[in-house]
């Protein structure tokens, strides 16, 4: 081991100044006056030489003053760091003793405090803290356990939130126009396979049920009129008005406008029952359209005149109209025609799969209002429209909201009028025929 530079330099300081040699013989004393006063190390003699001329010595050094690297200074604080963990040790050696004591005294109560001299103390602690070990341990698998399981709990009653009221709408929408669809398509297979079928229709006497106008003009009707029609044998038939002339015939008529004689500014019991008179004006009622729609796989079209005698019509190759527990919604198919696809104008405004509102039953996608109140309507409100056919009849055209018979594609409709009026419609018409009826 290398010796410290601080040591080599103090034996450098003893080898300069040499030795002074003090013969302390009590009686004779050997002095170097110079020397003493340089080098404060003396050699001196102790007690009387022997006869055999052996005299003893000590040596007197200064006191040594030795400067030690920094780092010693450390071991005082290591000192105190060590007492002070001895400390805690003995105080934890001391509790641990008390635990001890005390756990043997619950897991044997009949031997009440300080008599756990029955066994080995040591020993029956240690055995009591394993059972409490794996107690713990098994304590915590269970809650992890449980913990998982509420986990999965969690996550299906996430999952089952989801399935809010839209989605089940939905679901039974998708299911009710898929069900439409095949007993379409069933009808139309024994329409067209069946023999007995066409002997019914060649003899009009025994075509019994008249599930909407189609089936009265394949009996020979010809005339535009009212007639009684059961699309639903499980409900009431009622009187519908045919339009037998238009593009082939056999339309059931499901709204009419023709002269503001019939208020469309109505509730939803109105509107769900029907209003008007069915030779003018009308609205023939959402459950009976319901009724019509759902029994045979319709198409729509829509008539417009506005007061420059200008007609254009739509045609849409699907239309059903959902229940009163669905809101009545829309359902429209592909459209056709020269009066423009208002009813799907854009990704705004698209009255497809809308519920109905009216102003006293708000199903619109506008949050902050009622379309149905502030367009004086009942309709399959978007948020708001791009078509409105049971609006305000005006005879004329008319300022102010927006809240006449619109149709948002028809020529120069949205054209902004240098005199702020709005344009209407003089006649208005919705209509349906089975999609794969003949004429
Ligand atoms: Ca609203």
């Amino acid at each position: 081991m290398k010796l410290p530079d601080w040591c080599w330099l103090s034996s450098a300081v003893l080898a300069a100044c040499g030795l002074v040699v003090v013969a302390n013989n009590e009686t004779e004393e050997i002095r170097d006056g110079r020397a003493k006063d340089a080098c404060p190390a003396m050699l001196e003699s102790r007690g009387k030489c022997s006869s055999a001329g052996e005299c003893p010595f000590q040596v007197t050094l200064p006191p040594l003053a030795i400067q030690l690297p920094q780092e010693f200074g450390r071991i005082e604080e290591v000192f105190k760091e060590v007492q002070t963990l001895k400390e805690i040790v003995d105080s934890l050696k001391k509790s641990c003793q008390d635990c001890k004591l005390q756990a043997d005294d619950h897991r044997d109560p009949g031997h009440g405090l300080g008599s756990p001299g029955t066994g080995a103390p040591g020993e029956a602690g240690d055995n009591r803290v394993e059972e409490l070990e794996n107690e713990v341990s098994k304590l915590s698998s269970e809650l992890k356990t449980a913990k998982e399981e509420l986990d999965m709990l969690q996550g299906r009653l996430e999952k089952l939130n989801l399935v809010n009221m839209n989605n089940i709408e939905t679901y039974v929408d998708s299911k009710v126009a898929n069900l439409t669809s095949v007993v379409n398509s069933l009808d139309g297979k024994c329409s067209s396979k069946c023999p007995s079928q066409e002997l019914i229709q060649s003899q009009p006497v025994q075509h019994l049920i008249y599930k909407d106008c189609s089936d009265y003009y394949v009996i020979g009707k010809r005339s535009s009129e009212t007639y009684r029609v059961t699309p639903d044998p499980k409900n009431r038939s009622f009187e519908v008005f045919c339009d037998m002339e238009t593009m082939g015939g056999g339309w059931t008529v499901l709204q009419a406008r023709l002269d503001g004689s019939t208020n469309f500014t109505r509730t939803w019991e109105d509107y769900k029952a029907g209003f008007g008179n069915l030779r003018r004006e009308f609205w023939l009622g959402n459950d009976k359209i319901h009724l019509l729609t759902k029994s045979k796989e319709m198409i729509l079209r829509v008539d417009l005149e506005d007061f420059n005698g200008v007609k254009l019509y739509a045609l849409y190759d699907q239309f059903y109209v959902a229940n009163e527990f669905l809101k009545y919604r829309l359902h429209i198919g592909n459209y056709n025609g020269t009066a423009g696809d208002a009813l799907r104008f854009n990704k705004h405004y698209n009255h497809d799969l809308k519920f109905f509102t009216t102003p006293d039953r708000d199903n619109d996608r506008y949050p902050s209002g009622n379309c149905g109140h502030y367009y004086s309507s009942g309709w399959w409100f978007d948020a708001c429209l791009s078509a409105n056919l049971n609006g305000k009849y005006y005879h004329q055209k008319y300022k102010g909201v927006r809240n006449g018979i619109f149709w948002g594609t028809w020529p120069g409709m949205n054209e902004a009028q240098p005199t702020g009026y709005k344009s209407s419609f003089k006649e208005a018409k919705m209509m349906i025929r089975p999609k794969h009826f003949k004429p």
